[in-house]
């Protein structure tokens, strides 16, 4: 059984929770409809008020932001509609004043076509930074299942790519370039060229720009799509019956753990705040605890966001959604909870600016709207391992009602259905309008919610994309005058953390994976006073759902130390949940 640790043994960011800022729809300070750094800074009260510990700061960095700072052009500077870099450091000292801590997302599986290397790369054949990038010749078509019609070249050019790779935003994932009459790999959009970590001087060049941040005082970083860089031997094709395919192809390359080990060697330390994106489908334990095993035996990263419970909604095709059901949604988190018990670390999220709002997503956005915030919080809070809590989920913000295409901003989006319509597939929004109600990216990304005024208080000018109407009754005025909102019950559950070990070390034990509606499990820790066990009860159901608590439990005395629900129960004891009841029991 886990024990307290001994001071050396505890880690900053086990016991933080880390608030996540997407800078384009938090505050904006200046009227010109777009968040921005001053902006945040504004609210750095807000966020001490809170009571997080960290925050994760989306790119600020220069961008022409054709998918909004994730295509950088100038890793070394800020984004002129964020702010200067004056402002940035003022955002630091803000936030360190206040013993909040600072990670930047740090985007190096490719940077902007527009980046000053990428720009001498496709100059010329002998450019200097060439090689930076994944440049091939195209393929005669004869003798590959490839249509030259599907690809976009110069009349007289009848050439397919080096592979029939799928970019993830949709298309191919490579771009012909007149200049020098080749090919380059852009896994993401085409203004996103994938860059090419076998060459030293592409991975020099990104461990001193990481340690140039890090003398600037920041706390960490969370590595966009780090299972990517490296490429597979050959470029394989991937297998064309297979949706996944240029996934399953591209990710936990062959050399990704030598790329990582030296930037564990070179830059990182175990002080710092390293959270590792890692895309894909199932990822094996042994491979997830290399990545989180600290050095030499592993790659040293404090955690990873693996998409696993992200995937569960999703259809065969592009627009399908499925239901999700319970007892996947747990055999997911047990699986990581029981693999990373003994060597590494979990985090813990369910939404960020790439997922819809967990609230509609997993919980009862309309009945039990308040109710079912809660829960999930609980669980995020009470599961071992780090809390991410994606701005406005502390108020419960909800998905938008989208009703046209005119209303949605993001390429991930916005890419596919252009070419299902080009292509015929589809007719019009009509036809994937709740798709994109279920899970655009675009969820996530509307305005923060100040307040009930135009615009939410988000900004005075034109926002750059729409406010969510249901900002009249969701949002941050009223859920701090409210003391049984979702804002305070978030208060409650960072202090408890902060209060006691065993919501951070301690062992989880689930009790009901097989069961429709019920998530139940024990948190325990020996401790210099014995042992301290919690007893976590969730019901997953706009339903009452009967509780019949495992023998060993049965009739112990215990205070409720956290319910979404006012309780007056002093014993674990057969019981009906309400519609979402979420409590946290203390044993002792
Ligand atoms: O996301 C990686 C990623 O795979 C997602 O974009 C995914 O395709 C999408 O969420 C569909 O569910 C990271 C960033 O978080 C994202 O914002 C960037 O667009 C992407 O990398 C490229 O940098
Ligand atoms: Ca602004």
């Amino acid at each position: 059984m886990a024990s307290a640790p001994a001071d050396e043994n505890r880690r900053w960011w086990k016991e933080a929770v880390v608030y996540q800022i997407y800078p384009r729809s938090f505050n904006d300070s200046n009227g010109d409809g777009v968040g921005d750094i001053p902006g945040i800074i504004e609210k750095a009260d807000y966020l001490a008020d809170l009571g997080v510990d960290c925050v994760w700061l989306n790119p600020v960095y220069e961008s022409p932001n054709a998918d909004n700072g994730y295509d950088i052009s100038d890793y070394r500077a800020i984004m002129d509609e964020f702010g200067s870099m004056s402002d940035w450091k003022a955002l630091r000292d803000a936030l360190h004043e206040r013993d909040i801590r600072l990670i930047m997302d740090l985007v190096v599986n490719h940077s902007s076509d527009e980046h000053a290397w990428f720009v001498n790369s496709r100059s010329s054949k002998d450019a200097e930074k060439r090689d930076y990038y994944w440049w091939r010749e195209g393929r005669d078509p004869e003798g590959t299942d490839l249509d030259p019609d599907d690809y976009d070249t110069p009349d007289g050019v009848e050439e397919v790519p080096p592979n029939n790779w799928e970019s993830f935003f949709g298309g191919p994932a490579w771009a012909y370039d007149d200049q020098t009459g080749e090919w380059y790999l852009h896994l993401f959009d085409r203004k996103q060229p994938d860059l090419n970590w076998r060459n030293e001087d592409v991975r020099n060049d990104v461990f001193e720009m990481m340690e140039w941040w890090l003398d600037r005082g920041i706390d960490g970083f969370r590595m966009d799509v780090i299972n990517l860089i490296s490429k597979p031997d050959g470029l394989p094709d991937a297998d064309p019956a297979n949706d996944i395919a240029t996934i399953d192809r591209a990710v936990n390359g062959p050399r990704v753990h030598e790329y990582l080990g030296e930037m564990r060697d070179r830059v990182l330390d175990e002080d710092l705040l390293t959270v590792g994106e890692m895309v894909g489908d199932e990822m094996p334990l042994e491979t997830a605890r290399r990545y989180v095993t600290p050095g030499p035996e592993g790659d040293g990263l404090s955690m990873i966001f693996h998409f696993e419970h992200m995937l569960l909604d999703e259809g065969d095709e592009v627009w399908e959604t499925v239901e999700w059901e319970l007892p996947e949604l747990k055999a997911v988190f047990d699986r990581w909870q029981a693999g990373l018990a003994e060597e590494g670390w979990n985090s813990l999220y369910l939404n960020n600016h790439d997922q819809p709002r967990m609230v509609s997503r997993f919980g009862d956005d309309d009945q039990y709207h308040r109710e079912s915030a809660k829960l999930l919080a609980t669980l995020l809070h009470t599961l071992r391992g780090t809390p991410y809590i994606y701005q406005g989920e502390e108020l419960g913000m909800t998905n938008y009602p989208f009703e046209s295409l005119d209303e949605v901003r993001d390429v991930a989006t916005l890419n596919p259905i252009q070419n299902a319509i080009r292509e015929g597939e589809i007719d019009s929004f009509e036809d994937v309008k709740d798709a994109v109600r279920a899970k655009s990216r675009d969820n996530a990304r509307t305005p923060m919610q100040w307040n009930d005024a135009d615009h939410a208080g988000f900004t005075d000018g034109d926002p750059w994309i729409p406010v969510n109407p249901n900002k009249d009754h969701i949002n941050v005025e009223d859920v701090r005058d409210d003391p049984d909102s979702v804002w305070h019950y978030y208060r409650e559950l960072i202090d408890l953390r902060s209060e006691r070990d065993v919501v951070v070390y301690g062992d989880y034990e689930p009790l009901t994976p097989d069961h429709e509606s019920l998530w139940v499990y024990t948190r325990t820790l020996e401790t210099d006073d014995g042992r301290d066990t919690l007893l976590v009860v969730l019901n997953f159901a706009s339903d009452e759902t009967a509780f019949d608590p495992p023998a060993d439990l049965a009739g112990r005395a215990a205070d409720v130390l956290v319910s979404n629900y006012d309780t007056d129960v002093d014993a674990v004891e057969v019981d009906i949940l309400r519609p979402w009841e979420a409590r946290v029991y203390d044993l002792g």
